[in-house]
């Protein structure tokens, strides 16, 4: 049999993996983005580094809005692509938190559950470090609702997460990831991940990308409502403006201009629906 195509291969197992997607570069300017995130942000863990930061931060909209990133999830969800959430899980190295099994769906205010999540890994994220684990095939399973989700102990990133009755782990499959590799993993797949117990950070970025025609029903404003190529539509979601490099709100990075630029451009072709 031949070699399945990316949308085959999430078809048949709930994920996927695209090598090299992001060059070392930018990988490296993501890690320090993390260290700049952590300085502003003392009191947060850097496992919880998420889309609440976000709204003003020009180089995290620049990184989840790359091309390389578009075009992959073009292949999925259409031309008229939208970010719903973004979010650092770095765990750092012997005390890193888990990401207890569940899914992703669960938790979403989405309507419909039009949704695809890149997972880019910033280090070499292996079984040592706790890389993500999913059970292939469990995207066909219904989502459970968070209310059924148990409490969670203090070395879990997450308060709640799926009783562990439910998991086969037999079958989980690691994925492990070199810097600028994605895995890509869809809403209703089982997955999470273990401590890092190493002497090594294991960070990642999370991006959900909806079709911008998705609603997002929780209450507003919606910290990472950002419409990213396409017409985009005003469907209530309260667009943000894709921020501009300031040094007030942003870190500094290689390509800023040609960003504020871009940025520039699309606000203004998607100004009738902005907040
Ligand atoms: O970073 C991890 O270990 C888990 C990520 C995750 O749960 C997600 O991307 O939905």
């Amino acid at each position: 049999m031949g070699k399945l195509s990316l949308i085959d291969q999430y078809a048949k197992d709930g994920y996927v993996i695209v090598r090299d997607v992001i060059d070392q570069d930018l990988v490296a300017e993501a890690r320090s983005h993390i260290e700049w995130l952590i300085e502003k942000n003392p009191d947060t863990r850097p496992e919880n580094l998420d889309h609440h930061l976000m709204t003003q931060d020009a180089f995290w909209v620049r990184l989840i809005s790359d091309d390389r990133l578009l075009d992959i999830a073009q292949e999925f969800i259409g031309n008229d692509i939208a970010l719903f959430a973004s979010h650092y899980i770095a765990k750092p190295p012997h005390s890193g938190k888990s990401v207890p099994w569940h899914q992703d769906g669960s938790y979403w205010p989405l309507e419909p559950m039009q949704v695809i999540t890149f997972w880019l890994s910033l280090d070499l994220s292996n079984e040592e470090n706790g890389c993500m684990k999913v059970i292939p095939g469990t995207q066909h399973k219904k989502l459970i609702s968070k209310s059924k989700y148990v409490k969670q102990d203090e070395n879990s990133a997450f308060d709640v997460a799926m009783d562990r009755s439910l998991i086969d782990e037999e079958d989980a499959v690691n994925l492990v990831l070199n810097p600028g590799d994605i895995s890509i993993h869809h809403p209703n797949i089982f997955h999470g991940s273990m401590m890092n117990r190493s002497d090594r950070w294991r960070r990642g970025l999370t991006i959900r990308y909806i079709p911008s025609t998705t609603r997002i029903t929780s209450a507003k404003p919606h910290f990472s409502a950002f419409i990213l190529r396409g017409e985009g539509c005003d469907n209530g979601n309260g667009w943000n403006k894709l921020p501009l490099q300031q040094d007030e709100t942003s870190m500094r990075f290689a390509d800023q201009e040609r960003w504020n630029l871009d940025a520039t451009k699309l606000n203004k072709r998607h100004q009738n629906y902005l907040n």
